[in-house]
């Protein structure tokens, strides 16, 4: 049995910090399936089981991230859920850490090509429940994530302070949500993909190289492949390429 969560409130929020979840999502989203209110928050210092998209696993050593949940009830439809946390993160990395990172369609928050942070998010009937992990004091990573990971520490210069980035990440979060169809500019601001040569690896279909040219208001990636014809990707991960 793990220990009680610290709660507390900011805003909209009421957040519950745990020293070890197995997935702040997993706990999340049982707990509004359990009728719990919109607003709700889990953190974790460590997950022993932390996720990613399409399966994949989460990593972070115990203390080196932030590792939050978030539940929204909202009639947002799930893409703008989404679309407000990579905003957040992008604006809350900058605010508390001092770091310049853009979106990778869709959600990933890159310095360079490096991955700073990921968003999970999960839909349980009108719940939508979104998940992040940000990399903030790393002193190494493990070998699969040495070439393509970085972390808030390695880009500031110094450690930076995992509550003041929650905060401001909550902060962040409640604005963008609030936000209206502005977010969805803001979130085409912070898009580096848009404009760049890309391989798009889709879940249901053949890899696509092209230009990606666009994206719907629903946050679906448009590419123009090298044969001229026009794709508009939702599930996907996407390799920036350099140009030919
Ligand atoms: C994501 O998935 O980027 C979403 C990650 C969401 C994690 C948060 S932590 C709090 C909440 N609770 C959870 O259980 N999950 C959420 P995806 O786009 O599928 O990326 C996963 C891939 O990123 C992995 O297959 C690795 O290649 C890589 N990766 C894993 N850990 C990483 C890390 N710490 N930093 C950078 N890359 C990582």
């Amino acid at each position: 049995m793990s220990a009680p969560p610290r709660s507390s409130d900011r805003g909209r929020w009421h957040i519950e910090r745990f020293a070890e979840l197995d997935s702040t999502n997993r706990y999340v989203l049982d707990a509004a399936r359990d009728g719990a209110a919109d607003g709700l928050v889990a953190v974790a210092d460590v997950q022993t089981a932390g996720r990613g998209r399409l399966d994949r696993t989460w990593e972070a050593s115990a203390g080196s991230s932030l590792l939050v949940s978030v539940l929204v009830r909202a009639p947002a439809a799930p893409t703008r859920v989404v679309m407000a946390a990579g905003v957040a993160l992008v604006r809350a990395v900058a605010d508390a850490a001092d770091v310049a990172a853009v979106l990778k369609w869709p959600n990933d928050v890159v310095v360079g090509e490096r991955k700073l942070a990921g968003v999970l998010a999960e839909a349980d009937g009108e719940a939508v429940v979104v998940g992040a992990g940000c990399n903030v004091n790393w002193a190494e990573f493990p070998p699969e994530l040495v070439a393509t990971a970085t972390a808030c520490n390695l880009e500031a210069g110094r450690p930076v302070d995992r509550d003041a980035l929650l905060d401001a990440y909550l902060d962040e979060l409640a604005r963008a949500l609030a936000s209206g169809d502005a977010l969805i500019a803001d979130y085409r601001t912070h898009l580096a993909t848009v404009g760049r040569r890309v391989r798009v690896q889709q879940v249901r279909g053949p890899d696509l190289v092209g230009v990606a040219i666009g994206v719907t208001d629903d946050g679906a990636l448009v590419v123009r492949d090298d044969h001229d014809v026009e794709h508009t990707v939702t599930t996907a991960d996407v390799v920036h390429l350099r140009a030919p």
